[in-house]
């Protein structure tokens, strides 16, 4: 075979292989040309009945019309795969801007899980982290570390759910900070309220801390007001010159932010926890003319949780040093705050699970108020 047939037989298979209009069309070209039959295998089997010189001159061009069309195959087959990749994500795609299936007829946000979120955006805008922790806890997170003592009626069985034994062993009495550390077994309970988030927070980490600890607490309380499970947030800043004033000022922001009302009034009111030294009920300013009770500058007070400075016990309990840091602590419940927000007058309809409750007083998704809308 002249060098001008070769050149032709390379010139004619590339051509061939661009082409080619799809990967079935470009696997037959190379069959055609480099399978078992091939037109270059055929040409190769003929090499042997050549003389030495035309053996390796013809054998020389071969190899090089195999490279270029190998080289070829494979930038075509490229090519080819992401044409068909392109066709096949534009076949596929999902307009997520469509309305859901069904529209304002199928689910709900529950007001619990929408308030959650409008408290944990505003404190992150603050800098605030959020933290978590197990619902059952240990009698030393959920009462001793916060300077609870052994015969508090808060630690009464009628209070407080207590684990049976057996799901964790032998029972030491109260915990320690020693035992505590060294996992010794100790009684077990539903967690009655956040602040041991806050304690696990204090005796894992060091200071500067600013924290929030969303989530389910329990207590065994069933009336007009109280279920035996609901929801809080407790607030929690530890450094070395943080004051009562960053804590009023903190609330302040949040409760404004949160209620989307500008002149909304603060008040704190002496009073007494455990934990907190000083401590105060958390006001604010409402009315309840005509029986209707209306947030904002109107006069009259309403009490929506507690506060206080970190108590010098609870920081030496979590291995900070009171002399060194000192912080503030608030709470208040989810269920309360969402009541007031949104108008809804009983809570114990939060845990009946009435759809027509919740299509009333849920959230669609997507079309949820946040305090980026101003809500
Ligand atoms: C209320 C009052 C409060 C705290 C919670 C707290 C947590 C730690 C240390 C000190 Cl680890 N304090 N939490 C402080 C004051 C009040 O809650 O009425 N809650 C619904």
């Amino acid at each position: 075979m002249s060098n001008d047939e070769m050149k032709k037989l390379q010139g004619d298979l590339i051509k061939a292989i661009e082409g080619a209009e799809g990967s079935a069309a470009l696997e037959v070209v190379r069959i055609e040309a480099l399978g078992k039959k091939g037109t270059l295998t055929e040409m190769m089997k003929t090499l042997g009945g050549l003389d030495p010189d035309a053996r390796k001159a013809m054998g020389a061009a071969l190899n090089e019309v195999k490279v270029a069309i190998t080289a070829a195959l494979e930038a075509k087959g490229k090519t080819l795969a992401a044409a068909a990749l392109a066709a096949r994500l534009e076949k596929e795609r999902i307009d997520i801007t469509l309305p859901v299936r069904g529209g304002e007829s199928e689910g709900r946000i529950h007001p619990i899980t929408q308030t959650y979120e409008e408290i944990v955006t505003i404190f992150a805008a603050m800098g605030f982290s959020v933290a978590k922790g197990p619902d059952i806890e240990t009698d030393w997170n959920n009462f001793t570390a916060l300077n609870i003592p052994p015969e508090h009626p808060a630690r009464q069985m009628q209070d407080t759910f207590y684990m049976p034994p057996s799901t964790h062993g032998a029972v030491a009495v109260a915990g320690s900070e020693a035992n505590c550390r060294a996992g010794v077994p100790q009684e077990m309970v539903l967690r009655t309220h956040t602040s041991p988030v806050q304690i696990r927070t204090m005796m894992g980490q060091k200071p500067p801390i600013r924290i929030i600890a969303p989530g389910r607490t329990y207590r065994c309380d069933s009336d007009m007001t109280h279920t035996p499970m609901f929801s809080q947030f407790e607030g929690l800043v530890i450094d070395e010159k943080t004051h009562m004033g960053h804590l009023k000022g903190c609330l302040l922001d949040f409760l404004r932010a949160f209620f989307g009302i500008d002149d909304l009034p603060l008040r704190f009111r002496p009073s007494y926890f455990p934990f907190t030294e000083p401590s105060a009920e958390i006001d604010i300013g409402c009315s309840r003319k005509g029986g209707e009770l209306k947030l904002g500058n109107y006069g009259d007070w309403l009490e929506i949780g507690g506060c206080g400075m970190v108590n010098a016990n609870v920081l030496r309990n979590c291995g900070v040093d009171p002399d060194k840091y000192q912080g503030f602590a608030f709470g208040t419940g989810i269920e309360r705050l969402a009541m007031l927000k949104y108008g809804i007058p009983d809570l114990r309809t939060f845990f009946e699970a009435d759809m027509r409750w919740l299509k009333h007083y849920g959230f669609v998704p997507l079309d949820i108020p946040n305090p980026a809308m101003g809500a």
